[in-house]
């Protein structure tokens, strides 16, 4: 029997083009800032997101806490949404070792926060307070069902942060997602922000890596802080060159995997009992959940001795997301097994 692995995005292995860069990398010392495929990379991803520079670092979740780390001091306090990926899934690295409180507005099922709620939540000049210094977004949106932040939306919540003198980090550990999603370049969306890190990881199929975003100023601090945090490598051109192939030839195919999670969320539309919310399958996440009236455990293990391999969001939430790994056939497949499934389950 197939498995068909929808757990997630990050499951993509690196395509044969990836090996052969990896193999043949130029390689040199980046400590000192000499390894040649890391500083291709490095002003790869920042020409293209048009920011002055980018760092590269070993995953999304140490990019998001040097944005953190830099933009901060111990003791402020930072806002984030409460479906923030930096909020459920980072081990509270930026309370740990950044020192910061995290207040949480809540996120809508689009992923955004209300603008009233955001501004409500920064702290006025008061002796008893600690500073609001940063807002952080996220695009697209995990919890949310991979969920899209316009460029309206980005620029509007970005200038009330800026009005009132916070720094806005953006998690865009799937911004070419949204890119290719709306047809826009990147750099549209990330322009009103001040920092920015999106992730090779996931649906561009690199083995490792995310890039860290902003200007020489703030990109020459998380350098430091990524040295502290034990992040910097030495010949880090060996996986950078991977990275260099994810960001020229895989991300126009996210839009294939886009069209994989409209097929799912189609398809699970039409077995009785499911619930799906179409209009948020924005791009390649599918949220679904089973009937009301089956058991989840069981449902759980089931889907998995089916070989339907799905993430678990507690509750009745489930997360299927469409990747490089799946074709067309297998999404056909996984949803006849579903189908049946819930069939001899309700
Ligand atoms: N997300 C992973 C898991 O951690 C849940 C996934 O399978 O989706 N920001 C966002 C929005 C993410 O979705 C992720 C990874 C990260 C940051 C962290 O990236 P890594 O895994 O490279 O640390």
């Amino acid at each position: 029997m197939k498995i068909i692995d929808l757990r997630s995005d990050t499951i993509t292995l690196p395509t044969e083009k990836m090996r052969q860069a990896m193999y043949e990398a130029e390689l040199g010392d980046d400590v000192y800032g000499e390894d040649p495929t890391v500083n291709k990379l490095e002003q790869l991803a920042a020409s293209m997101l048009k920011k002055e520079a980018a760092l590269f670092t070993s995953s999304g979740t140490m990019s998001n806490l040097l944005a953190v780390l830099t933009h901060t001091r111990p003791g402020d306090e930072i806002i984030l949404g409460s479906e923030a990926h930096m909020f459920w899934y980072e081990v509270g690295g930026a309370a740990a070792l950044g020192g910061v409180i995290m207040r949480t507005v809540a996120n809508d099922e689009y992923g955004q926060m209300d603008f009233g709620a955001v501004e409500e939540a920064i702290r006025s000049e008061n002796i008893h307070y600690p500073k609001t210094t940063l807002l952080c977004l996220e695009n697209t949106h995990n919890r949310c069902g991979g969920t899209i932040l316009t460029p309206d939306y980005t620029s509007t919540i970005a200038g009330l942060a800026h009005e009132h003198d916070l720094r806005v980090h953006l998690d865009g550990a799937r911004i070419f997602n949204a890119a290719i999603a709306l047809d826009i370049p990147a750099s549209e969306l990330v322009k009103p922000v001040d920092s920015v890190c999106f992730c090779l990881s996931k649906g561009l199929s690199a083995p490792v890596g995310s890039l860290l975003c902003g200007t020489e100023e703030f990109v020459e601090k998380a350098r430091r802080w990524r040295k502290m945090v034990g992040g910097g490598m030495r010949q880090a051109g060996v996986i950078a060159a991977a990275g260099i192939v994810a960001l020229q030839e895989m991300i126009s195919r996210l839009a294939d995997d886009h069209a994989n999670a409209k097929r799912l969320v189609y398809g699970l539309s039409h077995i009785p009992g499911i619930t799906v919310w179409p209009d948020r399958t924005q791009t390649n996440i599918v949220m679904f959940e089973p009937p009301t009236d089956v058991s989840i455990n069981e449902f759980i293990q089931q889907l998995d001795l089916r070989g339907v391999k799905c993430g678990y969001r507690g509750g009745l939430k489930f997360r299927a997301v469409a990747h490089r790994m799946v074709t067309g056939a297998d999404i056909d497949e996984a949803l006849e097994r579903i189908d049946q499934l819930v069939r001899e389950l309700s």
